[in-house]
Order: structure tokens, then C-alpha cells, then sequence
């Protein structure tokens, strides 16, 4: 599993707080602690930390502040293009754009700005009407994001499609047809491309939140999720993570399977 470690965002009051004092150490520990627990990217949003219009220079402070700490590579989160292109200004090692809409106009501009960056893409299955609530809209919009890829010679291991998780509690259909979509999707292309979700969003503003996302990390990955930006500190759901791959084969057994795992992730 590939996991983007979604802490180092405004809209958590810790981050929000160090984005408007200007406080490094809290991003950096947070940076490094996320990267110990096996962290492969670290997501970076200002979310609503401060106003629009400051939004491009608060980006460039987190990743500046964020580097200072660890060469892990960084994921930067926005859906505003010039706060996007400030993060990928001050970025050192190849980042992941999140994200692209399927809109086409977006989707190929941010092919562009991918493939200029070196950068990976994660691209949702949305398009002006927002996210669909059905299978076929997704996988429809998905079939477009590939296609995209494919005539932009983009390669589909750098490619991350985002058929979008939602609070189970707002509409409780909605995990259960994104799995199918997910399902639909697997050998849509060969080699395939990425397929990952913003776990936490299946779980806001329910209570239990912990064990609602670990569950339905574990029901993604069976259907072919092999990404996910998540909470590396939560220990359960990276236990429940690393014992899914066990049980899907993508790991070897062993009895230290667990730490064994941590221990490969670890990075030097
Ligand atoms: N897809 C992609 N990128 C994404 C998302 C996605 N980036 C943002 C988000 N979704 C994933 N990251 C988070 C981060 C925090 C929360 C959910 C998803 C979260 N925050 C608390 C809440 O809203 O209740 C607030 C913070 C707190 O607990 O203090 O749940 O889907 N590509």
C-alpha cells in the first residue's frame, strides 16, 4: 500500500493554528511522525487556515518548513491552481499533484503540469456536475482519466484515479457503490493505474471514527485499492492495513509479519 499521511492539513486545528503563527516545529514533527509510521507521501493542504488570496504563500511556507525536516516526497493538496503551482515551485523531490478534476480542459493541463514536475497525479471522478453518485458516472469519468493519460503518453504508474470516498453518514449507499465502481475498474488498463481514496472523509462526523475507516480500508484494498491518504499514527489502522496485504498475498508471512512490515517501510 502506498500511504499519502493526510496530518499536514489547515483544517486539523493544530495545523491550522501553525499555518497562521508561522510555527514550523509543529509541521516538522508532525512530517517526521507520519514518515515513522511508514508515511510514502506527506499530504500538504492549507485548507481554511487563511484567506483565498493568501493561500499561494501559505502553501510555499508549509513546504519549505516541512522540507527543513525530512526529504520525504510531498503530496500537494489543492484544487486552486496557482496554490498548486506555488507548493510545486519550492518542491525538491518529485511530488504528487492532488488533485485534477476529469474535467477535460483540467485533466490535460494537469497532465502537462505532471509530466513537467516528474511529478505523480491523482486524478478524481468528478466533472462539473460534482461527485456522481452512481457506478457507471464514476466509472465512466474514470474510462476518461485513462484515456487522457494514454494520448498525453502519461505514465499509468504515476497516475492515481479517485473515485471518492463519502461520509457514510450523509449517505450511507455511498461506500458500498464506490467499492463496486472500484471493483468495475480493476484491468482497466495494462500495466494499471494507481487507485486511491481520502479514507478519512468515509468516517466525518461520525463517532467511532477509527474503526469505520479501518474497516472500509481493509473492504478497499479486496477490491483492488492499493493507495490511500490516511492517518499513519493511528496504529489500528495500519495494523489492519499491513495484515489486509498479508492476507491478499501482497506481503510474506511471517510471525513478526507487522513489524517486519514497518521495518521494510523504514526509511533511511
Ligand atoms: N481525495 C483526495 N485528496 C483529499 C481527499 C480526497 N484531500 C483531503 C481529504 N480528502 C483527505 N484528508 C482528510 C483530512 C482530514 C479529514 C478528512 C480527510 C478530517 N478532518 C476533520 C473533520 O472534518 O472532521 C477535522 C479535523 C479534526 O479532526 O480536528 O476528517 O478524498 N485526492
Amino acid at each position: 500500500m502506498i500511504i499519502v499521511g493526510e496530518r499536514l492539513n489547515g483544517q486539523f486545528d493544530d495545523v491550522g493554528k501553525a499555518i497562521q503563527d508561522r510555527n514550523p516545529e509543529v509541521l516538522q514533527k508532525l512530517a517526521q511522525e507520519q514518515v515513522d509510521a511508514g508515511a510514502d507521501y506527506l499530504d500538504v493542504s492549507v485548507g481554511t487556515a487563511v484567506a483565498s488570496r493568501d493561500k499561494p504563500e501559505a502553501m510555499a511556507w508549509m513546504v519549505e518548513a516541512i522540507q527543513e525536516g525530512t526529504d520525504a516526497p510531498l503530496a500537494i493538496d489543492s484544487p486552486v491552481e496557482s496554490v498548486m503551482r506555488a507548493g510545486l515551485e519550492k518542491v525538491k523531490n518529485p511530488p504528487m499533484i492532488n488533485s485534477t478534476s476529469a474535467e477535460p480542459e483540467q485533466l490535460s493541463k494537469y497532465i502537462e503540469m505532471a509530466q513537467e514536475h516528474d511529478a505523480a497525479l491523482v486524478a478524481l471522478t468528478t466533472d462539473q456536475d460534482g461527485v456522481p453518485n452512481d457506478v457507471a458516472k464514476r466509472t465512466e469519468l474514470a474510462g476518461n482519466i485513462v484515456m487522457a493519460a494514454m494520448e498525453a503518453g502519461f505514465p499509468f504508474d504515476q497516475l492515481y484515479i479517485d473515485l471518492i470516498a463519502l461520509p457514510v453518514g450523509a449517505a450511507q449507499q455511498q461506500p458500498g457503490i464506490m467499492l463496486d465502481a472500484l471493483q468495475q475498474l480493476q484491468g482497466i488498463a495494462n500495466p494499471p493505474p494507481h487507485f486511491i481514496v481520502g479514507l478519512s472523509n468515509v468516517s466525518q462526523s461520525t463517532v467511532k471514527r477509527s474503526l469505520i475507516n479501518r474497516t472500509y480500508l481493509v473492504m478497499c484494498m479486496a477490491n483492488g485499492l492499493d493507495a490511500a491518504i490516511a492517518d499513519p499514527l493511528d496504529e489500528k489502522l495500519m495494523d489492519a492495513m499491513i495484515t489486509a496485504e498479508l492476507l491478499l498475498n501482497r506481503q510474506i508471512y511471517s510471525d513478526s509479519f507487522l513489524s517486519a512490515y514497518r521495518a521494510s517501510k523504514r526509511r533511511t
